[in-house]
């Protein structure tokens, strides 16, 4: 096959820190505190020492973000404008390094990091660019939140980064941001970036650290807004620690997205559509497609050509440009996934894996169809995050509609038919922020993403992301001064 993407110069931007890293605050980089590693999960082998970012930590970015506030939010929004433009061209400039590194340290496909995610960090920075230009006119009464708390989970690492800091400095706020405990690496190297290019000393913040650090986070005082995206669970207990302290909240959480493939769908479209709904990522995906729902009439058909094209799947080295599926982020989330599937199997579910290599070591799994369930069945209702795709049937719209709302998500949906009348009817009555109508995983910086329900609220992306990190002009002489 073709030659891996080689890890050569992330290697060697690694070995330039001493592969031990400290946190990035105020312009400056702190030196390591304690520390714990972040592996590459497709090897086992340790990248670096990441720092365990401290209450002190915490409030010394905040200090640094306040300061940084004032004169950053003063600027125009051209100005802010400028900076983001910078760091979209320096992104791209350093996109095989950003790429390979987000491999290395998540074990997805480099195909997957090199074609999707890093250039969709710079089309969200080029987008944010935009609208810091024109915020003063399209938001004329609105004033930013101040200083923003921000954090990260580990399935999309820069790509998730991008999608909380790009808004935020275009409409003006300065941020702390924690990456995910796994991987850390590209947010490590975007702060280089950021000092690279010049943007003001404290406007982006950089502290790393597991749960811990986040808890620090939401509590302090001194930050005006959180964000986050993460486990339902996690976003549960930030509510609650939020509740009552006036702070902004945005919460992207978990989902259980329903791919509804209709009688008259074009199926061969619709079974490389579901590839990717399931597959891209391994599954650890917020709006995975991960409950097939498909019309009895074209089950058997369906599910026969599905397990054909499972069996072409090829599972290996992530820096391998030939292979479809790499490997999960951490051997916590393997297990995690190999006790739902146990939990799902006791409740009678039928189990079917293609044959086919996987590498011995590492965290590999293969892709996996689950069928013979009920609603009911733990891998209905639970979000696996891997590459487990559960399969029902259904006779009617109407009963796949029930089917599809049968969730405590809400976040994506796809629909597969060649009747648009179905639909365009179909679409507006399932409660998900997002429907697709014959595609899926359709992403872009211009659009509003995020979920109803146990799902989350709060927008981002396009207009209403914008309006996220923006409030109206006069609450700011209501508000309470923050702590210093
Ligand atoms: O998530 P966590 P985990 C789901 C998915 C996955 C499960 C567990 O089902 O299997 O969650 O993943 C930080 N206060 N999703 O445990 O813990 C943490 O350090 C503040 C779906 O890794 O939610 C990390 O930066 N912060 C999801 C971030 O929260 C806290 C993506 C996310 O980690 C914290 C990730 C606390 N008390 C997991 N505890 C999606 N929908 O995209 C942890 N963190």
């Amino acid at each position: 096959g073709p030659a891996p993407e080689g890890p050569e110069q992330a290697n060697a931007w690694l070995d330039s820190h001493g592969r031990k890293f400290g946190h990035f605050i105020d312009g400056k980089w702190t030196a390591p505190g304690k520390t714990f590693s972040t592996d590459n999960p497709a090897s086992g082998e340790s990248l670096a020492q990441i720092s365990e970012g401290t209450a002190d930590d915490v409030n010394a970015a905040v200090k640094a973000a306040r300061a940084a506030f004032k004169p950053w939010s003063a600027l125009s929004g051209y100005e802010r404008g400028k900076y983001l433009y910078a760091i979209a061209r320096a992104v791209q400039k350093h996109a095989r390094l950003f790429a390979v590194l987000e491999t290395m340290d998540n074990g997805k496909p480099i195909r997957e990091s090199r074609d999707v995610d890093i250039p969709l960090v710079a089309r969200h920075f080029y987008h944010h660019a935009g609208w810091a230009q024109h915020l003063s006119r399209e938001f004329p009464d609105a004033v930013p939140y101040g200083v923003c708390g921000q954090i990260i989970p580990w399935n999309f690492p820069l790509l998730m980064l991008a999608w909380k800091i790009a808004p935020a400095l275009a409409a003006g706020n300065t941020v702390i941001l924690k990456p995910a405990e796994f991987t850390s690496l590209t947010a490590l190297l975007f702060a280089e970036i950021c000092e690279r290019i010049g943007l003001p000393k404290g406007v982006v913040n950089i502290v790393t650290g597991q749960g811990g650090t986040g808890e620090a986070i939401v509590a302090h005082e001194g930050i005006d807004k959180i964000a986050f995206t993460g486990s339902t669970e996690v976003g549960k207990a930030i509510r609650a620690v939020t509740a009552g302290t006036g702070k902004g909240l945005s919460l992207e959480l978990g989902g259980k997205s329903p791919y509804i493939v209709f009688e008259d769908a074009d199926i061969d479209s619709a079974i490389e559509g579901l590839v990717d709904a399931i597959w891209f990522n391994q599954g650890q995906v917020c709006c995975a497609g991960s409950r097939l729902l498909v019309q009895e009439s074209i089950e058997d058909r369906f599910i026969t050509k599905l397990k054909t094209r499972m069996a072409s799947l090829r599972v290996g080295d992530p820096l391998d440009k030939s292979i479809d599926i790499g490997a999960l982020v951490a051997p916590v989330q393997v297990e995690r996934i190999r006790d739902l599937m146990k939990r799902g199997v006791a409740e009678g579910a039928v189990v079917y894996e293609a044959d086919g290599p996987v590498p011995a070591n590492g965290c590999f799994l293969k892709p996996a169809l689950v069928t013979n369930v009920s609603p009911a069945n733990t891998l209905v209702a639970e979000e696996i995050f891997g590459p487990v795709l559960v399969a029902m049937s259904f006779r009617t719209p109407e009963e796949a509609v029930a089917l599809a709302n049968n969730t405590k998500y809400g976040l994506a949906a796809t629909i597969w038919s060649e009747n648009i009348n179905l639909a365009l009817d179909i679409a507006p009555k399932i409660k998900a922020g997002v429907v697709w109508i014959n595609g899926t995983n359709n992403f872009d910086a211009a659009v509003g993403f995020g979920g109803y329900k146990e799902s989350g609220f709060g927008r981002e992306g396009g207009r209403e992301g914008m309006a996220a990190y923006l409030k109206p002009a006069w609450e700011k002489e209501l508000k309470v001064a923050p702590a210093a």
